[in-house]
C-alpha cells in the first residue's frame, strides 16, 4: 500500500511536554489550597491514566478516607485553570521539538503526505505547542487534528486515531502512527495503524512489543523505513 499520511501523538512524541504538564497540575493544586504535589516518580504512574481530568480523578481514588475530594464539576473547572497555566508555561518557555520531528514533518509535506494529530490532550495545548515550537498555528502544520474530549473514550481506546482517520478520509493501511507510550500504541494498533515508537522520559520503561518499530529518535527513521511500514500492511 502507498503511504498517504502520518498521524502524530503530541505529548512525549512531538516534544517532552510532561514536565510542563506536571508543573501546571502542581500549580493549580496550590492555587486551590491543596497540599497535593506530584513528584516525578508519582507522575510516571499517574501518566498511565490518560487525560488530565481522568488523572486527577484517579489520584483522588487513592486519597485517605475523609480527605477533601473534588466533584466532577470542580475537576472540570480545575482542569480549565490547569490548561491556562500550561499554555502560559509554553508561551513563556523555550520548549523544543524532539530530534527529527521538524525534519520528518517537512519531508512528509514536501512528499505530498497528509499530516494529522491524534492526542489525549486538548486543542489549546496543541495550539500552545505549535506556537511555541514552530511559531505557527496548528492548522498551518497539520491537516487534521483529533484531540482530547472530542472522543468518548481516550487512549488506550482506538477512538482518537479512528477520528483522525475519518477526518483524513483514509484507511489505516496507508497511514503510520507515531507514539511514545504503551497506551498510545494500544490505541493506534486498535485502529489498525502501524506504529513507530520513540520512548520519552516518562515512558522509557514501558513494553513496546506491539509496535512495528522502536527508535530513540525520529532522526533515525529513513524514508525507506516509512515506506516499508505501509508495504507490510494487508490491502
Ligand atoms: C498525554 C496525556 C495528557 C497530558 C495532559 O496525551 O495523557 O493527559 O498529560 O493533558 P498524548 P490534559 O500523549 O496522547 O498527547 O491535561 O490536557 O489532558
Ligand atoms: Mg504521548
Amino acid at each position: 500500500m502507498t503511504l498517504k499520511a502520518l498521524i502524530f501523538d503530541v505529548d512525549g512524541t512531538l516534544a517532552e511536554t510532561e514536565e510542563a504538564h506536571r508543573a501546571a497540575f502542581n500549580q493549580v493544586f496550590a492555587n486551590w489550597g491543596f497540599d497535593w504535589s506530584w513528584s516525578q516518580a508519582q507522575y510516571r504512574e499517574l501518566l498511565k491514566t490518560t487525560g488530565g481530568k481522568e488523572r486527577i480523578r484517579a489520584w483522588q481514588e487513592n486519597l485517605p478516607q475523609g480527605a477533601r475530594r473534588l466533584t466532577d464539576d470542580e475537576i472540570a473547572r480545575m482542569h480549565k485553570e490547569k490548561t491556562a497555566i500550561y499554555t502560559d508555561i509554553l508561551a513563556a518557555g523555550d520548549l523544543d521539538l524532539r530530534p527529527g520531528v521538524a525534519e520528518l514533518i517537512d519531508r512528509a509535506r514536501a512528499d505530498g503526505l497528509k499530516l494529522a494529530v491524534a492526542t489525549t490532550t486538548n486543542l489549546p495545548n496543541v495550539e500552545a505547542l505549535t506556537r511555541c515550537c514552530w511559531g505557527a498555528e496548528p492548522y498551518d502544520i497539520f491537516d487534521v487534528i483529533a484531540a482530547g474530549d472530542e472522543v468518548a473514550a481516550k487512549k488506550p481506546a482506538p477512538d482518537v486515531f479512528r477520528l483522525a482517520l475519518e477526518r483524513l478520509g483514509l484507511p489505516a493501511q496507508v497511514c503510520v502512527a507515531f507514539e511514545d507510550s504503551l497506551n498510545g500504541v494500544l490505541s493506534a494498533r486498535g485502529a489498525g495503524l502501524p506504529v513507530v515508537v520513540t520512548p520519552s522520559v516518562y515512558t522509557d520503561d514501558q513494553d513496546f512489543s506491539q509496535a512495528q518499530m522502536v527508535v530513540d529518535s525520529l532522526s533515525e527513521l529513513s524514508p525507506d523505513d516509512l515506506l516499508a511500514l505501509t508495504a507490510d500492511q494487508p490491502a
